[in-house]
């Protein structure tokens, strides 16, 4: 079992401690570990203390964790079934052989050929700036309005990916979407962007993707990269203020689910909330991470569903209906482990916005984890086209997804 999960663990390109920039005798060493915890309120717990689930196989969660946490969990009585420190863990992998990936200068260039490809649907605009100062950038496609700012009639989606820096193939998805969206000469497809007004936010966290990739080598760096704190870092996924600090968050700022000072206290997450609250029009948002394969819907912060039965009778058809399309698994938010402050429960508990998370390929870190390689790009851009399609499609009302049949061609009318 241990030679296995060695051999799986190595496919992890994660060289050294990611503290380690801030080099301190008193900074923990970040372990990847394996804990059995076979029930939801176990993972939460285990989350909790500071351990960042990454995914769940049979009765084992599998993450990060800091070794000062670790042991603690240890002295609790969970049981460890593997761990490894990450300055242990040698790359398998290079940078190079993911060509296909883009970097944030890439990203950007990709994002103005775009415009200038197609100047008369694609504008666009800087959400503001990261900790360190990169703009956010963000894409709007609607053939009707003049510019980024334009108002509308139309309903509106977003699109969004790249909260977690090394969730890279988050970042290709809404790119690819959007490269989709504009190429496409399906009348079908061309219809439904006719109809809608389409934002496409491809890396929500450029700070953590660049430091990420930087050395040459991964650094599976999860947060941002404010500075000012022990271990650089705020989980962006944590500091959104639908019951921020709740459960499932840490205050410890050396683990990877560190949920900031305060909620909003980043200026990432400030500019998303700042934007979702501009465009009254939103009514479904999408927000890619990976991996595992999953759909995610709210709540999760809570193991309580959702109280709006109507809603919840959507969101249900919605994920069953796409799911079956994408292979993924749907599922409350919350049956995975309870986690608060994430992007999905505040816009949604907010704003009202029907709001998903996929969890896109691999289905298991025996995939690579964070770091598939290229082969695994298309496929996954290809697999979640139609279920962006669909949501495209719902977002004049996401309600009207329970009366759909199956069989509907939801977009093309
Ligand atoms: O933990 C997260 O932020 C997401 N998983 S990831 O592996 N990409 O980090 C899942 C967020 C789901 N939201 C809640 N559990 N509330
Ligand atoms: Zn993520």
């Amino acid at each position: 079992m241990c030679r296995t999960l060695f051999a799986l663990l190595c496919l992890f390109a994660y060289p050294g401690t990611p503290a380690s920039a801030h080099a301190e005798p008193t900074i923990p060493t970040m372990q990847w570990a394996g804990i059995v915890a076979p029930t939801r309120e176990s993972r939460t717990e285990i989350v909790n203390q500071g351990f960042s689930i990454e995914s769940v196989v049979e009765d084992t969660a599998y993450g990060f964790v800091p070794a000062e946490v670790l042991d603690s969990l240890r002295l609790q009585g969970y049981e460890v079934t593997s761990s490894l420190a990450a300055s242990e863990m040698n790359p398998q992998d290079f940078p190079d052989q993911d060509a296909v990936y883009h970097n944030y200068a890439e990203l950007k260039a990709e994002l103005d050929t775009l415009v200038t490809l197609y100047p008369k649907l694609a504008h666009l605009f800087s959400l503001g700036r990261t900790v360190e100062g990169r703009e956010i950038w963000g894409l709007r496609i609607n053939a009707s309005a003049e510019n980024a700012e334009s108002p509308t009639a139309l309903p509106g989606i977003v699109f969004m990916g790249g909260h977690h820096a090394r969730e890279h193939l988050s970042v290709e998805m809404p790119l690819g979407l959007a490269r989709f969206l504009l190429e496409s000469r399906d009348p079908a497809v061309i219809d439904l962007v006719n109809r809608r007004d389409i934002f496409i936010i491809p890396q929500v966290n450029p700070d953590g993707s660049e430091f990420d990739i930087a050395s040459g080598r991964y650094q599976s760096w999860r947060k941002n990269r404010r500075a000012d704190n022990k271990c650089a870092g705020v989980d962006l996924n944590r500091n959104y203020s639908y019951q921020w600090g709740t459960g499932g968050s840490s205050k410890n700022n050396c683990s990877d689910v560190y949920m900031g000072p305060e909620a909003f206290s980043e200026p990432e997450t400030q500019a998303m909330k700042r934007f979702l609250e501009s465009r009254p029009n939103l009514k479904v948002l999408l927000s890619f991470h990976t991996y595992s394969e999953l759909i995610l819907y709210p709540w999760g912060h809570t193991y309580n569903d959702l109280t709006n039965a109507r809603d919840l009778a959507a969101y249900r058809k919605m994920a069953t209906t796409m799911a079956a399309w994408n292979g993924y698994h749907p599922q409350q938010t919350s049956d995975l482990y309870v986690a608060s402050g994430d992007t999905t429960d505040w816009a949604y508990g907010t704003l009202g916005i029907f709001s998903f998370t996929f969890e896109l390929s691999p289905n298991g870190w025996g995939g690579g984890g964070f770091y598939p390689g290229p082969g695994i790009v298309q496929k996954t851009i290809q697999a979640n086209l139609k279920p962006a399609l669909y949501l495209i499609d719902l977002a004049d009302d996401p309600h009207r997804a329970v009366a759909m049949p199956e069989t509907t061609l939801f977009f093309g009318r």
